[in-house]
């Protein structure tokens, strides 16, 4: 693969001729390949075997010939070395919530080393076999410890919304654990092989703004930071979250992930970041063909002003059918961003 692949050139601030294409969640349940694996091997097993993590992740590269490999992992992965046990039914359930302070000190930040290395392992297979560049990822520091307080996923994060204002110190303890662990497992991936990195702080858009400059911001900023000296380009997502844009926009991430909730052109002035990514609905996936060709263009038209990499603004839905996926593929990949903006200017 080499550096100057399309996914990277655009994720580097660059306007290419046309817009990358990757899709969150890219590989998963929406795929019969992925199903036919899951049969035989439990979702950590398919995580923690470098082999099967490798497939799953080229499974929708080759079906779609997407132009980014995201490794198949879990934000989840580097908190079991931590001393905490986690399930996954499908989504992560916790044997005991992390909840006060002794269980908080109770937690270990474990050497590079003892991180997972299985996902060292995966990720230089996958950047050996992958023929597009590799994102590696983690969870961002303030998502993580959401899930840890909850216990796992939830609608409204009540439990840990209440923690933050109950026992804040105990939080911020939490939040530096997660956010020394993040960097070291971020870096370990970095140099195992993988070619851009994107933090998920999925959960930061429940945060009022003051909330977030507290508990999101200064802990995802510190990650960025220790990542910046790399030379891999840096994603930034959190849903929801336009009303946090004006700190968002200070975390100086390389790229920033949009959701559907914003256009892609106003949310360019508002977040100052060289390059955007999404932002279509994963719901126009599940509409008419002529509706999601549609609504893929507007994204596309809307992402014109500087670098645009075409994602969707969250995860793909499990009920999704491949076939449109193919479709998304065919109009990105046959948007020319050059004309398009000739076709603007006349
Ligand atoms: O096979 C199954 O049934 C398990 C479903 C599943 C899958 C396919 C889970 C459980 N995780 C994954 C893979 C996964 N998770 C990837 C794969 C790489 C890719 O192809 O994109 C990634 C990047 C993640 C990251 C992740 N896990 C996030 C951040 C992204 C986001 O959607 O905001 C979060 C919040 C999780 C937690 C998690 N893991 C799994 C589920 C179902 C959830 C959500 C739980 C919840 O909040 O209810």
């Amino acid at each position: 693969m080499t550096a100057d692949a399309l996914f990277l050139r655009a994720a580097r601030g660059e306007d290419t001729e046309r817009a990358p294409i990757w899709v969150m969640r890219q590989a998963g349940r929406y795929l019969p390949e992925y199903r036919v694996l899951k049969r035989r091997h439990s979702f950590w097993e398919l995580v923690r075997t470098p082999e099967l993590a490798v497939e799953v992740s080229l499974q929708p590269v080759t079906r779609f010939g997407l132009d980014a490999a995201i490794l198949f992992s879990d934000i989840m992965t580097p908190l079991p070395p931590m001393g905490v046990s986690i399930a996954f039914d499908p989504g992560p359930v916790f044997a005991e919530p992390v909840r006060d302070a002794d269980a908080v000190d109770a937690l270990r930040v474990p050497e590079p080393g003892e991180l997972a290395p299985f996902v060292a392992d995966a990720l230089r297979a996958l950047r050996a076999s992958s023929p597009v560049p590799v994102i590696g990822f983690a969870g961002a520091p303030l998502t993580l410890a959401a899930y840890a307080v909850e216990g796992g996923g939830s609608k409204d994060f009540a439990a840990f919304r209440g923690f933050l204002r109950a026992q804040p110190e105990a939080a911020k303890a939490l939040l530096e654990k997660l956010t020394e662990v993040t960097v070291r497992y971020l870096r370990m991936q970095v140099e195992a092989g993988a070619q851009a990195v994107q933090l998920f702080d999925s959960w930061a858009g429940l945060l009022d703004e003051p909330g977030y400059r507290r508990f999101g911001l200064p802990y995802a900023r510190r990650v960025l930071d220790a990542l910046a000296g790399t030379g891999a380009p840096r994603i930034y997502l959190a849903v929801g979250s336009g009303h946090l844009y004006g700190a968002i926009a200070e975390l100086g991430a390389d790229v920033v992930s949009v959701d559907w909730r914003r256009p892609l052109a106003a949310a360019r002035r508002e977040l100052r970041a060289a390059c955007l990514q999404g932002n279509l609905d994963p719901a126009a996936l599940l509409g008419p063909a002529g509706a999601l060709e549609r609504e893929a263009q507007a994204v596309l038209l809307s992402g014109l002003g500087g670098a645009h990499i075409f994602n969707l603004g969250h995860g793909i839905l499990p009920q999704t059918d491949p076939d449109a996926v193919d479709r998304l593929v065919d109009v990105v990949r046959g948007f020319d961003r050059r004309a398009a903006i000739a076709e603007v200017a006349r």
